[in-house]
């Protein structure tokens, strides 16, 4: 899959590569709802935090400004994240990506559609009130740099400032659908369910349930 080339506009329709978006704010339970919603509709799940943490791992000097920016809670240079994320898209043989996390401000929608010329089919928006958002970071306990407190209040910041009218700009093009993310895990799930199903190719056969999350 060529996601590059000049010229390519509307490859996304006749390649039928599928991008769904999912945002939501810090804790809001994106990773949780994405791996259910791989297996279930077999879609590739994408974090794009989970590709920027990979770039920290790998030791390279992209990683540690990426390590920097994260500490502080604040974004990373869009033409640095969509390099990363179109990197990990043309490594995958898939007609369906969610996107996990992305995009995060209008800098960031413009660069990913400047490159890769695709837009998405649709924005699952999960919305959860920020004290219960705080309440499941503090306890996530997964030793990430970024769940203390001092982090956490700023992440809340920049998704209000940046994040919120990403939201509103895909809200006036009819592409957000969203839940109520504070109820229990399966009963968010009940919502995206409803969501998925109403696309009938993202139906997909029992025998084809099986999870292509690249990111666990
Ligand atoms: N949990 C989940 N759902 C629950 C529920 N319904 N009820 C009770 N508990 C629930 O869930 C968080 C915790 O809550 C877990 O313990 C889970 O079990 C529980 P999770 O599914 O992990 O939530 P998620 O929304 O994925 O939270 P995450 O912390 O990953 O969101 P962030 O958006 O903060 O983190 P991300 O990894 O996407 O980004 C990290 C940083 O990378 C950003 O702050 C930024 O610096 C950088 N970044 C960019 O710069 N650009 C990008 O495009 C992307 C990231
Ligand atoms: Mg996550």
């Amino acid at each position: 899959m060529d996601l590059h080339k000049e010229g390519d506009r509307g490859s996304a329709k006749q390649k039928k590569v599928k991008i769904v978006f999912v945002i939501g704010g810090p804790g809001s339970g994106k990773g949780t709802q994405c791996k259910r919603i791989a297996q279930q509709f077999g879609y590739t799940h994408l974090s794009v935090g989970e590709i920027l943490r990979q770039e920290i791992s790998s030791g390279s000097e992209t990683g540690s400004m990426i390590q920097k920016i994260m500490k502080e809670g604040k974004l990373v240079p869009s033409d640095v994240t969509v390099r990363l994320l179109q990197q990990a898209m043309q490594g995958i043989n898939s007609d369906k990506f969610l996107i996990d996390g992305f995009p995060r401000n209008e800098e960031n929608v413009k660069a990913f559609e400047d490159l890769t010329k695709m837009e998405p089919e649709f924005v699952l928006y999960l919305d959860c009130p920020q004290d219960e958002m705080e309440k499941r970071l503090l306890s996530r306990n997964e030793g990430r740099e970024d769940d203390n407190i001092e982090t956490i209040r700023k992440r809340f910041k920049v998704f209000m400032e940046s994040t919120l009218p990403t939201i509103e700009y895909y809200e006036s093009k009819g592409k957000i659908r969203k839940v109520d993310a504070g109820k229990s895990v399966d009963e968010v799930f009940e919502s995206i369910k409803v969501i998925f199903s109403q696309g009938k190719d993202n139906k997909v056969p029992p025998s084809r349930h099986k999870c292509k999350c690249l990111i666990l």
